[in-house]
């Protein structure tokens, strides 16, 4: 057997320092403290729940979860979406820390029972939108467990994917052999454990479509469809047959379409709803149409 590629020439000094020219392309943003670090209100429209968020994967969970929810019928899920560019570091203003001390997106405020309630973590607002309106958690003791263990399940797993493979494969100044093994091996494994899972179910949770599916499509379904760090093919995600399968069953639901629009602020222009505050937003905001009445 050939030699892993190790380069050997980092020692780590007795106490870490921070360099902040060192953090590759998220230099501007990422710092070892936590807290605000400048003042900022956020803005607060016209519907029950206020959504802080971005099309990042882990935003896209929420806003496919109240896109569902609208299309079941329940109008108390209407939201206003506001854009948090977390590459201009708005997830550090003061009014955002407020709503999530992490610094991170999505975050979620609703003002629909009593004082304002705060909810951060993607797995948290998916549970509390599931048990607000009864809906995309089953409520049979037999299957509830299973859909709560696939929801956290994502929570703990997805980091290997995006903080691990994603960040060492697409995002790290160089090319690091043992980061990228340790990780693809990683992630291939889940991918296995997702595979065989779909071989048996239609969904996550058997034949009921919920909150599982929202929080591990956005991830898993991006890779397979080659939509993050364009490893589809060094993963060769084509021999997952079955979540090949579920991935484009669930890329086709409506609610899934507009979903993914909405605090989109990349890719074709008529894919983007920056901010949503009204479900015509989606016929007459879409950036194509914003940039052509300027
Ligand atoms: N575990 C969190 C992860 C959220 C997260 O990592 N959000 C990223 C975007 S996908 C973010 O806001 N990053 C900004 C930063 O790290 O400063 C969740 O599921 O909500």
């Amino acid at each position: 057997m050939s030699q892993p590629n190790y380069p050997s020439s980092y020692e780590p000094a007795k106490v870490w320092q921070w360099d902040n020219e060192n953090g590759g392309q998220f230099a501007s943003i990422n710092r070892p403290t936590a807290g605000p670090t400048h003042d900022k209100v956020l803005p607060v429209g016209k519907h029950p729940l206020q959504l802080y968020s971005l099309a990042t994967p882990n935003g896209v969970k929420v806003t496919v979860m109240l896109e569902e929810l609208l299309a079941l019928g329940f109008s108390g899920a209407e939201y206003d979406a506001w854009l948090v560019s977390i590459r201009e570091g708005d997830q550090f203003g003061s009014g955002f820390v407020d709503v999530n001390p992490n610094s991170k997106i999505p975050a979620l405020m609703d003002h629909s029972s009593g004082a304002p309630t705060r909810i951060f973590e993607s797995g948290a607002i998916l549970l509390h939108l599931a048990e607000k309106f009864g809906a995309f958690l089953p409520s049979d003791p037999s299957k509830r467990p299973e859909c709560l263990s696939w929801l956290f399940w994502q929570m703990g797993s997805a980091p290997y994917l995006g903080g691990g493979f994603g960040h060492f494969y697409n995002y790290a100044p160089f090319k690091i052999e043992y980061c990228i093994d340790r990780f693809a091996m990683e992630v291939k494994r889940q991918l296995d454990v997702l595979d065989q899972h779909l071989a048996n179910n239609q969904y996550m949770c058997g034949d009921e479509y919920t909150v599982a599916d929202m929080a591990i499509w956005p991830w898993y379904g991006a890779v397979v469809s080659n939509n993050v760090y364009g490893a589809a093919e060094f993963l060769d995600t084509g021999i997952y047959k079955n979540l090949g399968r579920w991935t484009t069953e669930i890329a086709a639901r409506e609610a899934v379409q507009r979903g993914r629009m909405v605090n989109r602020s990349h890719g074709p222009l008529e894919g983007q709803l920056r901010e949503r505050h009204d479900a015509s937003d989606f016929q007459t905001k879409t950036q194509d149409k914003v940039e052509a009445q300027n």
